[in-house]
């Protein structure tokens, strides 16, 4: 005598989509399903009407039969997997295929096409329950795998934001400005568009550090910072941190005119600001020194290391004619 299982394997509720072309035997599946817990059961009795069944109501799982009068039930799983290979968000509605045929061709052409199971008729409602089960759970183990993957690929995306950000001050830092330059370089060219950076330095600092202390240092540093990033107006604008107490404005766009403007602007506002420097030398107030580089002749590409050397070379000569000036 054929041996019962000990206990009935417990079903989350599911959703089935029957397609099966015999009425009699569509019937019997029906009465087994809802027998083993299928909370909702469709019928089909041909591959169009599975089709449209299962577009419009997505079940949790699909028994199909492999020989319907319209198609082959092949040709119907064939066209869903296709369907969930081109779906914007990951699908996959477990396919358990239900035939007559169960020579070992017909089970792996089956499997081939698609199936995720394979059962011969007649069906036993235990191993129709069994099978259930196990297609729930791989849903549920896939289900899990989709949220860890979204979930790791929005940490990637913050940690990737994150690492092109200066703690202190906020601002993109050398590893972001690495990225934002040869995008702009190459969009400039391109584009035929003036690029222009300004190289900017606070004047005397190790004397505001030295009287005022590194904590206040700091704090004028974000000051200084939030000044920088309010006068970059145009959406392209960056304001770096591009050292210590060293800051870098890239100006897609921008002429050098453009650029001097800017830098006057900066020069006004930390005047009106005046963030208190009692040991400097050439200002009452935190100045900065700045040298602007322009790349406005496209006749060969110039390469990021270049610009910034000419960026340097401008800045130190903005602090040799006597600082709290910008020189081009
Ligand atoms: P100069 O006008 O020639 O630029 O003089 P300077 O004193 O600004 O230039 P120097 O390069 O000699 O000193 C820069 C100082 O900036 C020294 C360093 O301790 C300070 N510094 C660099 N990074 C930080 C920081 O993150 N916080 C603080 N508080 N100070 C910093
Ligand atoms: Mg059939
Ligand atoms: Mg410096
Ligand atoms: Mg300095
Ligand atoms: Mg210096």
């Amino acid at each position: 005598m054929k041996q019962q299982p000990s206990s009935r394997p417990v079903l989350q509720p599911m959703t089935v989509l029957v397609v099966e072309d015999q009425y009699a035997l569509r019937q019997a599946m029906v009465q087994m399903l809802h027998n083993v817990g299928a909370t909702h059961v469709w019928e089909a009795g041909s591959g169009a009407q599975a089709q449209l069944i299962f577009n419009a109501h997505q079940p949790d799982l699909v028994l199909l039969d492999v020989i319907l009068p319209d198609c082959s039930g092949l040709d119907l799983l064939r066209r869903i997997r296709a369907a969930e290979r081109q779906a914007d968000s990951p699908a996959w509605t477990p396919i358990v295929l239900v035939s007559s045929l169960d020579d070992e061709a017909a089970i792996w052409d089956g499997i081939l096409a698609g199936g995720d199971d394979y059962l011969a008729k007649p069906v036993s409602p235990t191993i129709l329950a069994a099978k259930m089960l196990a297609m729930q759970r791989l849903q549920h183990t896939r289900r899990q795998l989709e949220v860890t993957g979204a979930a790791l690929r929005q940490a990637n995306t913050l940690l990737e934001q994150l690492v092109e950000i200066d703690p202190l001050t906020e601002l993109t830092n050398r590893r972001g400005l690495d990225r934002i330059l040869t995008v702009e370089l190459g969009a400039a060219l391109r584009e035929q568009k003036p690029l222009s950076l300004i190289l900017c330095d606070i004047d005397y600092f190790k004397q505001l550090n030295d009287a005022a202390g590194h904590v206040h240092g700091d704090a004028v540093l974000r000051q200084v910072a939030q000044l920088l990033r309010s006068a970059c107006m145009r959406p392209r604008d960056v304001a770096v941190r591009y050292g210590g107490e060293e800051f870098l404005l890239v100006l897609p766009g921008t002429p050098q005119s453009g650029a001097m403007t800017l830098a006057r602007g900066i020069q006004h506002v930390l005047a009106e600001v005046a963030i208190a420097h009692p040991a400097s030398p050439v200002a009452s107030h935190v100045s900065l020194s700045g040298g602007i580089v322009t790349l406005d002749h496209y006749a060969s590409e110039v390469c990021q290391a270049e610009l910034l050397e000419q960026a340097d070379a401008a800045l130190y000569a903005a602090k040799a004619g006597g600082r709290n000036r910008f020189v081009h």
